[in-house]
């Protein structure tokens, strides 16, 4: 059986973790905080990030691995169109997310969900790149209703960890959401997305995650 290591707070964590359920594979979660110096972890995710997955036959880390792993496992229900090219443009929309939007607007993290600060000079530099980024991804993007068009795939499993911390976390330091500002319509898909089980499944788990670490603090 396949353990899910991480926590269910983390977005990458989730993305995992819907895939799983949306393929209804066998998994058990195991969990593992960031940064941990445990041998056992840094064997199996050398940078101690999460999420990693162990398997029997070994461990993987990199959550876009993971879930191209999970593909070829279980193809079925299809993350990934049997095209190579349709199923390279689901590929590309899951960098631009990750990449171009996701990762840009992470500087802002820190400060928006975790108590931390963040320098202007930091501020204007991810107001910059996204201002440049966004529009890039808004031609690629369709959310028609799903991100690469009628059919749910890997990229609605990307946006819908991703989208709603870009937007929040801008929202709580550059003064405006602006991901909602530029006609992504993140919140729109989010209602999308929930009526899917895999999805309330996911949301719960985080929610209650959350509730814990209030508690805890
Ligand atoms: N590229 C990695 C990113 C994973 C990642 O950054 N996870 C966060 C938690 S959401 C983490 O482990 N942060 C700690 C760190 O960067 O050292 C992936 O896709 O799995």
């Amino acid at each position: 059986m396949i353990t899910l290591c991480g926590f269910a707070v983390s977005n990458y964590y989730n993305k995992v973790k819907l895939v799983l359920l949306e393929k209804n594979l066998a998994f058990q979660e195991e969990l593992v905080m960031t940064g941990s110096k445990d041998e056992a972890v840094l064997r199996d995710s050398p940078l101690a990030k999460v999420p990693f997955i162990r398997t029997p036959q070994g461990a993987v880390c990199e959550s876009q691995v993971i879930v191209e792993y999970l593909e070829q496992l279980q193809p079925e229900p299809r993350l990934l169109p049997a095209d190579p090219f349709a199923a390279a443009k689901v590929r590309e929309l899951c960098t631009y997310i990750e990449l171009h939007l996701e990762l840009v607007a992470r500087e802002l993290y820190g400060a928006a969900f975790f108590g931390r600060t963040v320098d202007d000079a930091t501020k204007e530099r991810v107001r910059a790149q996204l201002a440049r980024n966004i529009p890039a991804f808004q031609r690629l993007a369709r959310f028609s209703p799903f991100v690469a068009g009628e059919t749910f795939t890997l990229a609605d499993c990307c946006a819908f960890v991703s989208l709603p911390l870009v937007g929040m976390a801008t929202k709580t330091l550059l003064g405006s959401d602006v991901l909602l500002e530029a006609g992504v319509d993140w919140k729109g898909h989010l209602k999308v997305m929930a009526s899917r089980p895999s999805v309330q499944r996911v949301e719960a788990d985080r929610k209650a995650a959350i509730a814990a670490m209030a508690k805890k603090a």
